[in-house]
């Protein structure tokens, strides 16, 4: 086992919360099972990777060999999966880390046994300069280290960062935390060493004095960077956690097609609201339980007609879920116009949304056939070319095999509770035919 670092064996346990903490790790750090975590790896967490020593007024840094980084950096890689967000640490504000640092400094001593008064403050001031600079480069280190690189995430979650923060903002914010803990080192080493080479206890104290208030200025002026880190944790903490292990159908159309009306309706219990932050309408997740298994159903906010550049943080939130996520789509269409897409709208969409996401399993269900029966629509909005006979058949009927339902009257509703499971038990095989292959790998 390397110097400063806890090795870990653990064994995947499906199902378990199980939450493993070692009185090694700091306050806040956690290993949760919940990564993908086979009995053959290893994971290891390294603590703390440079140390700086002050030895009669000179510093050793002692840092991280390139071999041991490479080493971190694989084990990190092969963590394909969500969840990085919940491990995301505590981040203390800037004032209180800066005042616990000030105040565990002036708590250091001068080493024992030194006799002579003006040895022993600078070797007091030295010590103490040297300890508020560690101090405080240690906890932006470990900060550092346990914001996951972008490029270790699971793209879902590279997504949701790049959609909430903003692009490069979660990066940009990193690297000037690490700017700082870089000019917090090197002040304070040179402080430190300036106090350290002090002839007389006065030019110490006054030395020590001035490296307290340069370091403390230093940290100051940049210490927003500090609480920006704090709010990105506490936003991204609270995103709502998604299982890749359990089969989830996803509910896909145009806004008001009666989306979250279905996931109602199929959701064995009150569906929870999740809220992502960039989002101002929360999403409805249930789950359906049928014939004893458990299955994840989930709202997507609507797709409107018009190009990617030109979409809303809701639709992009709709085809990350989609690209990234192994879920099994319930496409639903709205033919009575009542929606404010027409038909002729949600079939560029659909056409659209197919080709791109046509690997997925996939079910067509057209919605609110109530007032489809009961008042024929004409669609006045609609211009396309009548003579356009797929089209046409959407219009009426909507895409080929589509099961047609209502919620106010039921109708349709067991078929769909039937076909739903059928899709969802081959989303199930899918998952478990992944898992055994990615088992075959690492074997
Ligand atoms: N008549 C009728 N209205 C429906 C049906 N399903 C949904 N609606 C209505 O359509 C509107 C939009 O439904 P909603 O589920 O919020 O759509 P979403 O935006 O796709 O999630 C609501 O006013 C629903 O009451 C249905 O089967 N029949
Ligand atoms: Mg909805």
């Amino acid at each position: 086992m390397s110097r400063a670092s806890c090795l870990f064996q653990l064994c995947q346990i499906p199902s378990t919360n199980l939450l493993l903490r070692s009185s090694k790790l700091p306050r806040g750090l956690y290993v949760i099972p919940g990564w993908k975590i086979y009995p053959t790896l290893y994971f290891c967490k390294s603590l703390q990777t440079t140390t700086y020593e002050v030895v009669n007024g000179s510093y050793v840094p002692t840092t991280q060999t390139k071999q041991e980084k490479e080493t971190k950096d694989k084990s990190l890689a092969k963590l394909d999966t969500v969840g990085a967000f919940q491990k995301l640490p505590m981040v203390m504000p800037s004032v209180d880390i800066l005042h616990s640092a000030l105040r565990k400094a002036k708590r250091v001593l001068p080493t024992k046994g030194i006799a002579n008064i003006a040895k022993r403050e600078r070797n007091r001031g030295a010590k103490q300069l040297d300890a508020l600079m560690k101090e405080l480069a240690i906890s932006l280190r470990m900060y550092l280290e346990s914001f996951p690189k972008k490029k270790y995430l699971h793209p879902y979650e590279r997504s949701l960062i790049e959609l909430t923060l903003g692009d490069g903002n979660y990066e940009e914010v990193l690297g000037k935390v690490d700017a700082l803990r870089k000019k917090v080192v090197s002040v304070g080493k040179e402080h430190a060493s300036f106090c350290a080479k002090s002839l007389t206890k006065r030019e110490a104290e006054e030395r020590l004095s001035e490296g307290m208030k340069k370091i403390e200025e230093i940290f100051s002026q940049d210490a927003k960077v500090v609480d920006d880190l704090l709010h990105i944790a506490k936003t991204l903490r609270a995103m709502p956690v998604v299982d890749l292990e359990t089969p989830t159908l996803c509910l896909v159309g145009a806004p008001n097609v009666g989306k979250s009306s279905l996931v109602r309706t199929l959701s064995t219990g009150k569906p929870e609201v999740c809220n992502y932050p960039f989002t101002t309408r929360g999403i409805l997740m249930g789950h359906i339980v049928l014939n004893y298994q458990t299955f994840q159903v989930t709202d997507t906010p609507g797709l409107l007609k018009r190009c990617d550049e030109d979409r809303n943080n809701l639709e992009k939130l709709t085809l990350a879920v989609l690209s990234h996520l192994p879920t099994a789509i319930l496409y639903v269409h709205d033919l009575t116009g009542e929606c404010g897409s027409s038909p002729s709208e949600q079939f560029v969409i659909y056409k659209e949304i197919k080709e791109r996401f046509g690997d997925h399993l996939w079910l067509d269900v057209v919605s609110k056939c109530d007032l489809f029966q009961n008042s024929p629509v004409v669609f006045i909005t609609d211009n396309d070319d009548p003579g356009h006979v797929e089209l046409a058949r959407y219009r009426k009927l909507g895409p080929d095999g589509a099961i047609h339902v209502s919620v106010k009257t039921e109708e349709g509703l067991s078929e769909l509770k039937v076909k739903v499971h059928e899709l969802l038990t081959l989303q199930m095989d899918k998952i478990s035919e992944k898992s055994n292959q990615e088992n075959l790998v690492i074997s």
